[in-house]
């Protein structure tokens, strides 16, 4: 059976970008395939983070994968520092990688120019995504457009690891999602949507009560010329409308484009898409966070058979190397 991996970081609240992008595609391929769902959260520490906020965040985010959807009897769904192969074979990746190839990342060029403390692991972040990755024998990995280039670079890693060293991972394949790949800010719509950039107006945040969203979608910036057409670079702003009702409804934005003469209307259909999509992993999250205790066994369950599958790999890329077995 395929077996699928990704993970999200507990670095901010979950937005719509995360829901639509990533989330949406789990819930999915949960039925396809043999699915691992990961909190990331050594990836969260590549910048400061308070420790209360990320304790809180690290079972939020983990709430909110089983309120969209993710089922635990279906999927494995765990906290990355929970299984601690996780960072030993990002060590590997970190030599298996070259210096240069981690310099070329654009989201660590991005984010380095950003910050004013740039951490190691910043610069090292696709090693350790590169290990979960290949850890588990992933054979596809569903992510956002964004990350194209790291999952590019763990095929690179896992083809150079087996060449040196025998055949030992499995080569994954990104798996990018056509409509709400990419969910662009609201007030900003050339600009993804994201959780560290700060545009509380053009960010829809699963957390938001749900008039604030229907009115954040009605003030999305568009443009003056009243053409509805999807052209994301000529009118982004109406195209990300398009996409994101698309994504919620499941239709085509360019489709849906040709149904439309004005604004006012497409605003108000995708207010009302948006809405009924987040109202009830609204209710559902609230439901879970009655009970933590629930999601923490779910992730303690999830750890453990994570383990079994991450020490097989990990032994075996240990051997390979060259490494003396553990007594
Ligand atoms: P940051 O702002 O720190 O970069 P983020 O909001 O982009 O964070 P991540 O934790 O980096 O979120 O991403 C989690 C998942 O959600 C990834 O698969 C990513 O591709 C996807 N994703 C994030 N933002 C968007 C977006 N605007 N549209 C579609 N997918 C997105
Ligand atoms: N880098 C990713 C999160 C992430 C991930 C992974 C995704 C870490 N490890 C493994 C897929 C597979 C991000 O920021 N979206």
């Amino acid at each position: 059976m395929t077996r699928v991996f990704s993970g999200m970081q507990p670095s901010g609240d979950p937005h719509l970008g995360n829901l639509l992008g990533a989330l949406a595609q789990w819930v999915v391929d949960q039925h396809r395939a043999e699915s691992l769902y990961c909190v990331v959260d050594l990836h969260a520490l590549t910048s400061p983070q308070d420790p209360a906020e990320l304790r809180a965040r690290t079972l939020g985010l983990a709430t909110t994968y089983l309120a969209v959807g993710i089922d635990p009897e279906v999927a494995t769904v765990f906290v990355q520092s929970h299984v601690p192969e996780h960072a030993e074979l990002a060590w590997i990746m970190q030599c298996t990688a070259a210096y240069g190839e981690l310099s070329r990342m654009t989201q660590f060029k991005d984010k380095s120019d950003q910050h004013e403390f740039v951490s190691g692991g910043l610069f090292t972040y696709p090693a350790l995504m590169a290990a979960d990755i290949l850890l588990y024998d992933a054979d596809q990995v569903p992510v956002g457009d964004d990350q194209r280039q790291h999952v590019e670079l763990t095929r690179d890693l896992a083809i150079r690891f087996n060449s040196r060293y025998g055949d030992t991972f499995v080569v994954p394949e990104g798996v990018y999602r056509t409509a709400g790949a990419r969910v662009m800010d609201l007030q900003h719509p050339t600009r993804k949507m994201s959780k560290s950039l700060d545009s509380p107006q053009g960010t829809i945040l699963l957390a938001d009560d749900l008039a604030d969203v229907a009115r954040k979608v009605k003030r999305a910036v568009t443009d003056t010329d009243n053409e509805v057409r999807f052209d994301v670079a000529a009118k982004p702003g109406v195209s990300n409308l398009l996409s994101i009702l698309a994504a919620c409804t499941g239709a085509d934005p360019a489709e849906l484009a040709g149904t439309y003469t004005q604004y006012g209307p497409l605003k108000a259909d995708t207010a009302e898409a948006v809405v009924e999509f987040l109202r009830p992993i609204k209710a559902r999250h609230a439901e879970l966070s009655d009970d933590p205790t629930a999601v923490a066994t779910v992730l303690a369950e999830g750890a453990e058979h994570a383990r079994q599958l991450a020490g097989a790999t990990l032994s075996r890329a240990r051997d390979h190397l060259g490494m003396l077995p553990r007594a």
